[in-house]
């Protein structure tokens, strides 16, 4: 039997990919057993480090992850361990991107989807709040949060939460999205982890 998928979907550029090694590394992953799956390839193993996987998989250009990006997870619990793979994926993008791995990579994204038990959808709190005025949630978030809300194991992560301008983002994402989980995070400091775990623990 496969292992249950926590799935981590946004837009590109919003974090996901630091999320996924410092939530690893803050649920006791010392080294990171890495599956990588580009879209129409084969699944390939790597093991990296913390320090290895933060500087080869995170980056300042938007869509640095083109494919799945499986870390198995044990979860430490009071009552014992649960078992989980944690997914990062290939970012989302407004409308149908030119480029065709991007296109290649958000399609296989999107089919993941429909398989994952748990969905952490995140959103850049510092972006979402810098226009100042009222500005409509993109399309795509929207839509996510539209799929995402008719099931249990669906939480929106407003990331970035150590930046002045999360804040205002924050406020604005939880008016654009009642009746959603919106937890505040920043996976640069680790901050909003303890509650993100919480949430992961009950929906497995
Ligand atoms: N200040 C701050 N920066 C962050 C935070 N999370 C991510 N970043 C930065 O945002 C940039 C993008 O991070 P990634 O984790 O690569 O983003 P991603 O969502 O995986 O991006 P794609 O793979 O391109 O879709 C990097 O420069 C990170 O250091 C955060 O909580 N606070
Ligand atoms: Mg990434």
């Amino acid at each position: 039997m496969s292992l249950k998928a926590c799935m981590i979907i946004g837009k590109a550029n919003v974090g996901k990919t630091l999320f996924a090694i410092n939530f690893a590394d803050y649920l006791q992953v010392t080294r990171l057993e890495i599956e990588f799956t580009p879209p129409g390839e084969k699944t390939h193993c790597r093991s990296l480090s913390r320090k290895e996987a933060l500087q080869e998989l995170t980056g300042t250009t938007p869509h640095q992850t083109l494919g799945l990006q499986c870390i198995q997870i044990q979860m430490p619990g009071l009552k014992g361990k649960k078992r989980f793979s944690l997914m990062d994926t290939s970012g989302l993008t407004e409308g149908i991107p030119d480029e065709t791995n991007i296109r290649r990579a958000m399609a296989q994204t999107l089919a993941e989807v429909r398989e994952a038990a748990i969905i952490l959808h995140m959103i850049d709190a510092s972006s979402h709040g810098k226009s100042g005025a009222i500005e409509a949630m993109g399309q795509v978030d929207w839509q996510v949060a539209q799929f995402g809300g008719m099931r249990k194991g669906y939480a929106v992560l407003a990331n970035k939460m150590d930046l002045p301008e999360a804040a205002a983002g924050l406020r604005q994402i939880r008016e654009e999205l009642p009746g959603h989980l919106v937890l505040p995070i920043s996976a640069l400091h680790k901050t909003g982890f303890a509650e993100v775990k919480q949430f992961v623990w009950r929906h497995l």
